[in-house]
């Protein structure tokens, strides 16, 4: 057994003033594990809590509260808009939502308050960084479920994918015995938190293994240049955008190491990061199911398009056509999931026969054990920026707009998105901007289409299936 999740926030080393900084506020360990504390003293007891996740002091302070007390913990993207944040409260049967300043007037939108979304009131408490509690009962079981952590698929609302503890510190370790990662390391990096690579890697990799983390707020290249940091995440937008700035990519020459992930990575960023920084980015792969499976090793080789070898403990395969060497990734271990909330016909599905895990991902392993991933089983999960977003929960919100008739969405080629979503309506009397505000304003920022075009008809078979090759280039 590993030792408990949060056990090295009070154990390890020498704490200091500034063990983490997010959005330029400053707080050490003690400081966290105090106002964690008078968290986790208000919401005990309770079933599941909200938080809503602003890259800010508040949310980690939130997340820390939820974990110690046992609580699980449902990010709520800041953004979302009403259609997705009901669904998210609704489904996960949230009955508090943990909110920094300001966050409380937002917060309470149609669906909150003391009805609450489908009726069951969420009571909207406010985080205060400042307060300070002691808390001193035992973390819970490993088998415990950490997080929630809503994420879409081809079609529907997002699922709330069951995050156990066990999962999270397996994951973790894992990954800090993949990057020798130690309490002196400084991690880097301005990630949204409601996700696994913000949120899980970093910020409770950093408080696992005892580095200091620097959250730059958003995750723009000056900031990054600025944070002085040993070790960087960022999605390939991230680092397109890094290596778009040469004199910010020239001041993480520094660095221990640059980490990418979440999608895949161009070569030429990759080739443009190592010859302005010095660094040869290590990838790693993985999802909201399995956490993170494979890794580049800090002393491994680099190769574009390469994610690296399997964590200690898991297991992947190849399921391929007889002769073929590319096929779906399956894959086994400590760090999977535990099924998705009130979902247990996509949970039987997302699993082969033996319990392996299907990610939906197309990808080959080389004689040297080396994974390559070469795209998606289904043409309708999109990555835009590093987010997962499907393109069923897309055309569902823009069939409710009143003048869209049909809808279908695809992920474009986007040189710093890496896929752009473009939406395909058919419509009357509603132009391009309005569609967009509104899935933005229905779902959250991110799923909204960057394009719409508008069609007299979609493209069909002869069952009337839409034919989204079909479709016009964007
Ligand atoms: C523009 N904006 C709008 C808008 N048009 N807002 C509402 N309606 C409209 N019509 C605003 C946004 O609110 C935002 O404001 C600003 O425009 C920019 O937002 P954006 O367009 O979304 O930013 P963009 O530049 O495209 O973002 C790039 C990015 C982002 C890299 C910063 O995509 C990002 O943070 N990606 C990270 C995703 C991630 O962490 N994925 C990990 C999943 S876990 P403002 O004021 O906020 O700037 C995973 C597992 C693994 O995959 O392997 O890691
Ligand atoms: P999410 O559920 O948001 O965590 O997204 C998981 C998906 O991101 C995976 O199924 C992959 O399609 C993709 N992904 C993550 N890391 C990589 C990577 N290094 N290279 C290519 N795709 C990746």
């Amino acid at each position: 057994m590993s030792k408990a999740l949060l056990a090295a926030l009070a154990s390890a080393g020498e704490d200091r003033p500034d063990a983490l900084t997010v959005a330029g506020r400053p707080c050490s360990r003690e400081e966290l594990l105090g106002a964690a504390g008078a968290v986790a003293a208000r919401i005990a007891g309770a079933p599941v809590v909200a938080v809503r996740a602003e890259a800010t002091l508040e949310t980690v302070v939130a997340v820390v509260g939820g974990l110690l007390a046992g609580v699980p913990v449902v990010p709520l993207p800041p953004d979302s808009g009403p259609a997705e944040r009901d669904h998210i409260l609704r489904d996960s049967g949230a009955t508090l939502l943990l909110t920094g300043p300001g966050g409380a007037d937002d917060a309470a939108g149609p669906g909150e308050g003391t009805g609450g979304p489908g009726g069951q009131g969420v009571e909207v408490v406010p985080v205060d960084a400042a307060e300070r509690a002691d808390w001193a009962k035992p973390e819970p079981d490993e088998a415990a479920t950490a997080l929630v952590l809503y994420t879409s698929g081809t079609t529907g609302a997002p699922k709330g994918a069951l995050i156990s503890r066990r999962a999270v510190a397996a994951g973790l370790d894992g990954l800090a015995d993949a990057w020798a990662w130690t309490p002196d390391d400084t991690l880097a990096h301005g990630l949204p938190l409601f996700h696994v690579h913000g949120l899980v890697l970093g910020v409770l990799g950093a408080l696992r293994v005892g580095s200091r983390l620097v959250h730059t707020g958003r995750p723009r290249p000056q900031a990054y240049a600025a944070a002085g940091g040993t070790l960087y995440f960022g999605v390939p937008t991230v680092w397109n955008r890094v290596a778009g700035d040469p004199a910010a990519a020239r001041a993480l020459r520094g660095a221990r190491l640059l980490v990418s992930g979440s999608a895949p990575l161009p070569t030429p960023v990759f080739r443009g990061l190592a010859e302005l920084t010095g660094h040869q980015v290590v990838e790693r792969y993985g999802m909201t199911e399995t956490l993170i499976t494979v890794a580049t090793r800090a002393d491994g080789e680099r190769r574009p398009g390469h994610v690296g070898v399997p964590l200690p403990g898991v297991r992947t395969r190849i399921v391929a056509e007889p002769g073929a060497e590319i096929g779906e990734l399956e894959v086994t271990g400590p760090t999977l999931f535990d099924g998705y909330l009130n979902r247990p016909e996509a949970t039987a599905a997302s699993y082969a026969a033996d319990g392996w895990f299907r990610t939906g991902d197309i990808a080959a392993i080389e004689p040297d054990g080396t994974h390559r991933i070469v795209g998606r089983a289904s043409t309708d999960m999109i990555k835009s920026g590093g987010y997962r977003i499907g393109a069923g929960e897309v055309e569902n919100a823009l069939l409710d707009h009143p003048a869209v008739r049909e809808a279908a969405v695809v992920g474009a080629p986007h040189e710093d998105l890496g896929q752009e979503i473009v939406a395909y309506v058919v419509a009357d009397g509603v132009g391009e901007a309005e569609l967009i505000d509104f899935v933005a304003g229905h779902l959250s920022a991110h799923k909204r289409p960057r394009k719409v075009r508008f069609l007299e008809a979609l493209p069909r078979n002869a069952m009337g299936k839409p034919q989204k090759r079909l479709l016009p280039p964007a």
